[in-house]
């Protein structure tokens, strides 16, 4: 966990804190996968001993977006494919604060592709969740960079002709320095990897399969799943890049053929993040610029009249 605390009070944390009080009622589809993701987030928080007011979760756009409505904390809905740069920049203006970017394939590894890329190569201290249905759910089922080539949909309706993305090994050649995949229907393996990828000191992507049996019937190729660190099966160092990315290649080549691997894929504790790296070098200060422009006598009233005169 961070050397920094954004509140520093010891106290046992209730999963149901993270329940937004005036709970709205979901907009998700019965049996999305969302709701697991959801369900396996609230779980991790007290293991991770964080309250709401230190959790930021910045969204882009897509079902998978709407988690900010369901998850108390504070929350920023940002733009499709976008959630990465507003994470990046509160991380680093706030280090004492748990940052979690969220959303779907389409916005993570199409539109917001770029800011993936990059955020995983400055290896900036945070926990990336991408919600992966292989489909755009929010838009009604086109084909996503994640669809099995062949995959028909109202855009491609005589079949993908494209291969789909590696998300796995894209991360890893990027340079993020936790990668795991896992699934929403395997709710305690989610768990740890949240609760692992939370504590990480680094860019921490989670591939999280979530099922969309409204436009991507096909959901039923996520089971049956197997688990590769319980599996005798699957031997490999997840320090060691090399026999993670073969271990990776396996798996994304096994994916469409039925067999899906579950697990921690990649782990470097060592490499120091952006935010430690610019604070190492004395391109930033020791204390978070967060702190630096509170200012306890600002005039939020006049702040309040602008925004009405505004309106
Ligand atoms: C800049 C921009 N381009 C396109 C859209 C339309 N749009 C909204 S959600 C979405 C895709 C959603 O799919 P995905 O990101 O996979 O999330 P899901 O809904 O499946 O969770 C698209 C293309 C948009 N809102 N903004
Ligand atoms: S359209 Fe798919 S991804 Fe969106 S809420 Fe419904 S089941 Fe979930």
């Amino acid at each position: 966990m961070s050397a920094f605390s954004a509140i520093g009070e010891e106290r046992e944390i209730d999963r149901e804190e993270f329940t937004p009080l005036q709970e709205p009622q979901p907009t998700w589809c019965p049996g999305c996968g969302d709701f697991g993701v959801l369900k396996a987030l609230k779980q991790a928080m007290p293991e991770v001993g964080r309250t709401p007011d230190e959790v930021l979760l910045c969204t882009g756009i897509g079902c998978s977006g709407k988690l900010n409505s369901y998850f108390e904390s504070y929350g920023f809905h940002t733009i499709h494919g976008r959630s990465l740069p507003i994470a990046r920049a509160a991380k680093l203006a706030n280090p004492g604060i748990e940052v979690i970017a969220a959303g779907g394939d389409g916005d993570g590894y199409g539109i917001g592709g770029n800011h993936f890329m990059h955020t995983a190569r400055e290896n900036h201290d945070m926990t990336y969740i991408v919600f992966n249905n292989e489909i755009f759910g929010l838009t009604k089922g086109q084909t996503s960079p994640t669809s099995p080539k062949g995959h028909k949909s109202k855009t491609q309706p005589s079949g993908s002709a494209k291969d789909p993305i590696r998300p796995l090994s894209l991360s890893l050649t990027s340079g993020a320095s936790y990668i795991a995949r896992t699934a929403a229907v395997n709710p305690n393996q989610a768990k740890e990897i949240l609760v692992e990828a939370m504590e990480h000191d680094g860019f921490a992507h989670i591939d999280f399969l979530t099922q969309c049996p409204t436009w991507n019937k096909d959901a039923k190729q996520y089971v049956p799943y197997v688990d590769i660190q319980d599996s005798d099966d699957y031997d490999f160092d997840v320090h060691d890049r090399k026999e993670a990315a073969d271990m990776m290649f396996e798996t994304e080549n096994a994916l469409h053929e039925g067999t899906v691997l579950t697990g921690r894929y990649y782990v470097d504790e060592d490499r120091p993040s952006y935010g430690e790296e610019k604070r190492s070098i004395g391109e930033m200060p020791e204390e978070p610029l967060a702190e630096r422009y509170y200012d306890e006598d600002y005039e939020w009233e006049r702040s309040y009249d602008l925004l009405d005169r505004h309106k």
